[in-house]
């Protein structure tokens, strides 16, 4: 075999062998580049005698022309490939049944859902939704809501404190929303009607019990709103919420820093096994607090209580979902679990609203 048919069968087999676009003009290159192996013989014709250019000149010029067509037939080979394997790959068999849409795959957690649903009620009862930090500081969590020095949530089996900083300040996780009302009343004149809704923590983690949970606190400041607009507010939202007509209150005295008189609220109902029907029966459920605003709260917030009073609820959102939507166990509200997900959450569109019905 002479030297040229060896170097075109050398060629040929780079062409061959090459995978992609990138490979093929690499071989083009070597070939027919300016330094090609091919090139570089042609250049060598003018140092030629005329009978061996006689020769050599149709042998070469055949021989680049062979290397351009394999090399454009390699091309289009590779390019038939690379269609032929997205047509594969990108076929839609439209006989396969019509995946689920995307609407019909996620689903809204119960817990977002019931947030929507007190923001829907509270937010026609002319509440807007207030927010702000997890991490708190002692004071915003504490000292401003009129917790006593050594008081015991303030305690670390209570609650999760940060190390102290260089000020040996200790940063927490907010053990409830209310830090979110008294910067808001720091910060905005009254009349105030806002909802903080929110995820809280505490040191706490048994069956009925999660380190985090999620609340709902509500506060109104102004110069005249008392107990009975608070009563007449609490069961607006108790009807709006258990989508019962008629909801019966009861308020039991109870105890917090940061109110004055405080109240337990209990609703009428009815257990049917896990489910609980509200307005009716002859049995109480507990479902929040609340209370007139502590004068020392008010004044923290740098108020004049003789002047500005209000009042504050709060409850826990777990808690109240389970009962409004019948879900057994707190603990499955977090495991992330699908089937859980699919048969307890909402449809992403079904959003909730005052009108039809809040979880029709
Ligand atoms: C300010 C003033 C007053 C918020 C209130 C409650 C009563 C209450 C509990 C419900 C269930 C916590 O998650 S829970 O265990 N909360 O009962 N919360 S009054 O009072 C405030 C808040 C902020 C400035």
């Amino acid at each position: 075999m002479s030297d040229l048919e060896l170097l075109e069968r050398d060629i040929r087999a780079a062409i061959d062998g090459a995978s992609d676009e990138a490979a093929i003009e690499t071989v083009r290159v070597a070939a027919l580049g300016k330094k090609g192996s091919v090139s570089d013989l042609l250049k060598g014709l003018g140092a030629m005698t005329p009978d061996e250019r006689k020769v050599m000149g149709p042998a070469l010029n055949g021989l680049r022309d062979r290397v351009s067509e394999a090399l454009l037939a390699r091309r289009a080979t590779l390019k038939e490939a690379g269609l032929a394997a997205r047509l594969a790959s990108e076929a839609v068999d439209v006989t396969l049944p019509l995946r689920a849409s995307p609407l019909e795959q996620g689903r809204i957690h119960p817990i977002s859902q019931v947030i929507d649903e007190i923001t829907a009620i509270f937010g026609d009862l002319g509440f807007a939704v207030a927010e702000g930090p997890d991490i708190e500081t002692d004071d915003y969590n504490f000292t401003a809501l009129n917790f006593p020095v050594g008081h015991p949530a303030r305690e670390m089996h209570d609650t999760f404190f940060f190390n102290p900083d260089e000020q040996g300040e200790r940063l927490l996780l907010r053990t409830h929303t209310s830090p979110v009302q008294m910067r808001t009343m720091q910060t905005q004149k009254p009349p105030i009607r806002i909802i903080a809704p929110g995820r809280t923590y505490r040191n706490d983690s048994d069956q009925t019990h999660t380190p985090m949970f999620h609340q709902v606190e509500g506060l109104v400041i102004d110069t005249s709103s008392h107990i009975g607009h608070l009563k007449w507010l609490l069961e607006e939202f108790c009807r709006a919420f258990f989508e019962v007509e008629k909801v019966e209150m009861r308020m039991r005295p109870s105890f917090f820093p940061f109110t004055e008189p405080s109240m337990e609220v209990d609703i009428r109902c009815k257990r049917v096994g896990n489910e609980v029907r509200f307005g009716e029966g002859d049995d109480w459920l507990e479902i929040l607090g609340c209370g007139m605003v502590h004068p020392n709260v008010i004044r923290f917030a740098g108020l004049d209580p003789d002047v500005y009073q209000g009042f504050a609820f709060g409850m826990g959102i777990d808690r109240i979902a389970m009962l409004k939507y019948g879900m057994p166990d707190l603990r499955a509200f977090f495991d992330a679990d699908q089937r859980w997900l699919n048969h307890y959450g909402f449809r992403p569109l079904d959003l909730p609203a005052l009108v039809g019905g809040l979880s029709s």
